[in-house]
């Protein structure tokens, strides 16, 4: 790692074989055009002991409590919103004002309480028992989830689009949230084909400003690489036929 690390200022530990919460780092990384060590892209059980050991090192005074985690110099960074905050300063990622700051973080957050709630869609009992052992639940959970939250926050980020007016959340150009956007966008589609469909028509600025993300040329380019993980049944974003 020293060697690579020295040519990369940083370096991004994530769970290897899913795109999870990583992805939203991970974007924001490949849009701007950054090199960074990705940890996840050793083999399987390397970057699970790298990870482990990076969670377990009891020296580290500042220690992040699960990853994703991003390692910049001597910064170590842990929340993924905290680390889009600060790769947002650094890469031109967010405004610099203070108000544009804080309402492209505010809006991440937001996208964080989505990503939490579809997650507890297929794990509403515990983070710890698998899918089957909380099938029946999954589905008064996501029931609720495609008939009153995704419209809810949906219907919220198609307004904040809509009021901004520039085909972007934030100012006049793009930012981590569209980008963070996008990848929910993306994650429910894999996961609620069917609901989203119905969606999508209500919501006509989210399906606009997704092509847009999408036909940045860093990030085609990134998508269309085996770089970028396929969503899958490990991740946040699962599809279950029962639940859509
Ligand atoms: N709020 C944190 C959540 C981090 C998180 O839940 N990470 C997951 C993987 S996506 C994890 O490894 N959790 C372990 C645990 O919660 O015990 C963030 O947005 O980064």
């Amino acid at each position: 790692l020293a060697q690579e690390e020295r040519k990369m200022p940083y370096t991004l530990y994530y769970w290897p074989s899913i795109q999870g919460r990583g992805e939203f780092v991970r974007l924001a990384l490949e849009d701007a055009g950054v090199d960074y060590v990705d940890i996840a892209k050793r083999n399987e059980d390397a970057a699970i002991n790298t990870i482990v050991r990076l969670l377990d090192n009891k020296k580290q005074i500042t220690p992040p409590f699960a990853p994703p985690v991003l390692k910049a110099g001597k910064l170590l960074i842990g929340q993924t919103a905290n680390i889009l905050l600060f790769l947002g300063a650094r890469h031109r990622l967010a405004p610099a004002t203070e108000s544009g700051r804080l309402w492209t973080h505010q809006l991440q957050l937001t996208l964080a309480d989505l990503v939490t709630e579809v997650h507890d869609s297929h794990h509403p009992i515990a983070a710890n028992l698998n899918y089957e052992q909380q099938k029946a639940p999954a589905r008064r959970r996501a029931a609720d989830l495609v008939e009153t939250r995704l419209p809810k926050f949906l219907d919220y980020f198609e307004q904040v689009l809509h009021a901004n007016g520039s085909g972007w959340l934030v100012g006049k150009s793009r930012s981590y949230a569209d980008l963070s956007l996008f990848q929910v966008l993306a994650g429910l589609r894999y996961a609620f084909p069917k609901n989203m469909r119905r969606l999508e028509k209500k919501h006509s600025g989210l399906v606009a400003l997704y092509d847009r993300v999408a036909a940045r040329p860093r990030l085609t380019r990134y998508l269309a690489s085996p770089r970028r993980l396929a969503f899958n049944e490990q991740g946040i974003f699962r599809h279950y036929k029962e639940l859509d």
